[in-house]
């Protein structure tokens, strides 16, 4: 089957699935919440990682599909999560720049909240700087629709686009997630830290959370921490992975 076919029937054949990666609280070391990863379970083709599939889908309206999709399954694992009594505080979902651009996202997501029974404050949602600035007046009635509802807001892989930076003063924002090539940079050169520390101050001096993403390493850990990072994620912490693996790393936690 070609690619494009067999996406468009992975939904209705139960091929998608999500991963969780933890977030940690930087200070305490505790995880308080997860990103949500798409994975496609392609057939006999194994674990088809997003990057290899959401820009063809992205292409046509079945990324609207997909997305939905997303948001559906994080609210019902939300709920699981909820009914098992687990103490996760907050699940992220990412959302693709077409999808953003239909303009209902707040509906997408009050459906799903609504139809799992699961508080607006537990979800997450993740959006690029780009997808706010092609359409600002659009984007901000729905992010304050979003906003509204409950629903957390953060911009992702920030510093990495074009924009300006007036409108994180335009946009009701809770955090911005530091991207990881800022991360990586970090006792790497005399100025790998520059970014990050300018980062984690305009995050601070806007009153924003501030999430670092891709730590690695303990001494990228011990500088965001110094640095006053407010919540960490990354394969030092944890991996993407099944929700059983997250489940257990925020039980063994006490
Ligand atoms: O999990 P991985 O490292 O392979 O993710 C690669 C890219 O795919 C990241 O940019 C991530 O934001 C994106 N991605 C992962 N899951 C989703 C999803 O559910 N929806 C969208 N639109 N993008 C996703
Ligand atoms: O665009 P977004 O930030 O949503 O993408 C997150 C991507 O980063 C996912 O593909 C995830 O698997 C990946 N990722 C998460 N933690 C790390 C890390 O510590 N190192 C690297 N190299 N990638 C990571
Ligand atoms: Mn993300
Ligand atoms: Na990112």
């Amino acid at each position: 089957l070609a690619v494009e076919a067999a996406l468009s029937r992975a939904i209705e054949r139960r091929e998608l699935l999500l991963h969780y990666q933890p977030k940690v609280d930087a200070a305490s070391g505790r995880v308080l919440g997860a990103e949500a990863l798409l994975r496609w379970q392609r057939g006999e083709q194994g674990l088809v990682p997003p990057g290899q599939f959401i820009p063809l889908a992205e292409q046509s309206t079945l990324i609207l599909d997909i997305g939905a999709w997303v948001i559906d399954e994080a609210c019902r694992q939300i709920r699981a999560w909820m009914d098992q009594g687990l103490p996760l505080v907050r699940l992220a979902v990412n959302v693709a720049a077409r999808q953003f651009a239909a303009g209902d996202l707040d509906t997408v997501v009050a459906d799903a909240l609504h139809r799992h029974g699961v508080p607006a404050a537990h979800l997450e949602v993740e959006l690029t700087e780009g997808m706010l600035v092609t359409n600002p007046e659009a984007s901000a009635a729905i992010l304050h629709r979003l906003r509204a509802l409950g629903v957390k807001i953060s911009l992702d892989d920030f510093g990495t686009g074009y924009s300006s930076l007036a409108y994180l003063q335009q946009f009701p924002i809770d955090a911005l997630k530091i991207d990881q090539s800022f991360v990586r940079r970090i006792g790497d050169e005399p100025d790998g830290a520059a970014l990050v520390d300018a980062v984690i101050g305009l995050a601070h001096r806007l009153r924003l959370r501030v999430v670092a993403e891709g730590v690695e390493t303990a001494t990228q850990r011990d500088y965001l921490l110094q640095q006053h990072c407010d919540e960490m994620q990354g394969y030092h912490f944890g991996r993407p992975a099944p929700a059983d693996a997250l489940q257990a790393l925020i039980a063994s936690q006490g």
